[in-house]
């Protein structure tokens, strides 16, 4: 679904990346935006929004009843964030890779050149998301843009499904 082939045969890939409320409010849109571009991803989409909670207890309902799920929704709801929809080969992996791991403060020590050690403090003020598997690509490109941008060409599935059923 999150698929498409390029002229050259490559086979491009779709992801989800935030920044997040520590990201936009410390300036660092910019910076984050030429890294991605510099590593080859084309931006087919973004959106400045801010979450409530009710969409941000949705968006991480994977940590609910988890000791720092309220912190985080506190953290995720603080301000406006900007999601956007990057594409290349391999994009789900290389935009784990070039964000680097969750915790900011071990980031900086182990990968220093990553977004998270740029901008990013601790556990939690991280500055950047990214989805960490095609399964979850897909539900949180839904969850900001719809059915339209999983795919680059064509009907995607969802939308055919709708058209059927
Ligand atoms: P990821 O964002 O690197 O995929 P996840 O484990 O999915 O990491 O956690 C989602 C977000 O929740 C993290 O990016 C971070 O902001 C926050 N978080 C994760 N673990 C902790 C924790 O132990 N304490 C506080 N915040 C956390």
């Amino acid at each position: 679904l999150l698929f498409s082939v390029c002229q050259n045969h490559e086979i491009k890939e779709r992801t989800l990346a935030i920044i997040k409320p520590d990201g936009v409010q410390g300036y660092y849109t910019d910076e984050i935006k030429e890294a991605i571009l510099e590593w080859g991803f084309e931006i087919v989409q973004e959106s400045k929004f801010q979450l409530d909670s009710e969409r941000a207890s949705l968006f991480y309902a994977e940590h609910s009843g988890k000791s720092f799920f309220q912190s985080l929704i506190s953290y995720m709801t603080s301000g406006p964030a900007l999601a956007m929809v990057l594409e290349k080969p391999n994009a789900i992996s290389e935009w784990r890779a070039l964000i680097g791991p969750t915790d900011a403060s071990k980031a900086k020590i182990s990968h220093p050149r990553s977004i998270r050690a740029m901008c990013g403090m601790d556990l939690e003020r991280n500055c950047v998301h990214g989805s960490d598997s095609p399964q979850s690509a897909t539900r949180e490109i839904l969850f900001f843009f719809g059915d339209v941008m999983l795919t680059s060409g064509g009907l995607p599935l969802f939308s055919l499904f709708k058209l059927l059923f």
